[in-house]
C-alpha cells in the first residue's frame, strides 16, 4: 500500500562526506514521503539489535564499531513500495555490484564504507522503524502533490 514504511540510514561515512542532502535529495525527487528524520549517536545496544542477523558474520564487530564511530541520520519514508523501490534507489550492498546512479554506485567503494542503510523487507522496516524511532516522532501527513504521484 501506499503508507508502507523504511527506514533509511545515512552512516558515519555519508554524514562525514556531507551526503546526507543527496540522500534525501533522490528519495524526495522520486516522489516518496518523509515522516520521520533525526541524527544521532547510535549505541551499541541499538545496533546490536538492527545488526542481530549478522552476528556470527567475521565483519560483525568492524561493523558495530564503524556505525558507532560517529553520527548518523535515520529516517522513515514511507511510499508506494517504498522498500523495494529504496533498495533498487541504494544499490547492492557492495558498491563494486551497484548499478550507476544508484546511491551506493555512485558515492561508493568499498562494501564496509557504502554510506547508507535501508531495509530490506517490509518486515524488517516494522522491525527496524520500531527500534530507532518511538511512534510520536513519526509524523502522519499528506503532500499537496499526492494526487500527481498516486492516482
Ligand atoms: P545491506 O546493507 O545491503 O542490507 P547486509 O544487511 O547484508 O547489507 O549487511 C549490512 C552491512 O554490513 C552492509 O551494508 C555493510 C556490512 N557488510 C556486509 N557484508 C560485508 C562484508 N563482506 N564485509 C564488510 N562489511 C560487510
Ligand atoms: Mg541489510
Amino acid at each position: 500500500g501506499i503508507k508502507e514504511r523504511t527506514l533509511v540510514a545515512v552512516k558515519p561515512d555519508g554524514v562525514q562526506r556531507r551526503l546526507i542532502g543527496d540522500v534525501i535529495k533522490r528519495l524526495e525527487q522520486r516522489g516518496f514521503r518523509l515522516v520521520g528524520l533525526k541524527m544521532l549517536q547510535a549505541s551499541d545496544k541499538l545496533l546490536a539489535q538492527h545488526y542481530v542477523s549478522l552476528q556470527k558474520k567475521p565483519f560483525y564487530a568492524s561493523l558495530l564499531y564503524y556505525m558507532t564511530s560517529g553520527p548518523v541520520v535515520a529516517m522513515v519514508w514511507e511510499g508506494h513500495n517504498v522498500v523495494r523501490s529504496t533498495r533498487m534507489l541504494v544499490g547492492s550492498t557492495d558498491p563494486a555490484e551497484a548499478a550507476l546512479g544508484t546511491i551506493r554506485g555512485d558515492f561508493s567503494v568499498h562494501v564496509s564504507r557504502n554510506v547508507v542503510h535501508a531495509s530490506d523487507s517490509v518486515e524488517g522496516a516494522e522491525r527496524e522503524i520500531s527500534l530507532w524511532f518511538q511512534r510520536s516522532e513519526l509524523i502522519d501527513w499528506e503532500g499537496c502533490d499526492h494526487k500527481n504521484i498516486y492516482h
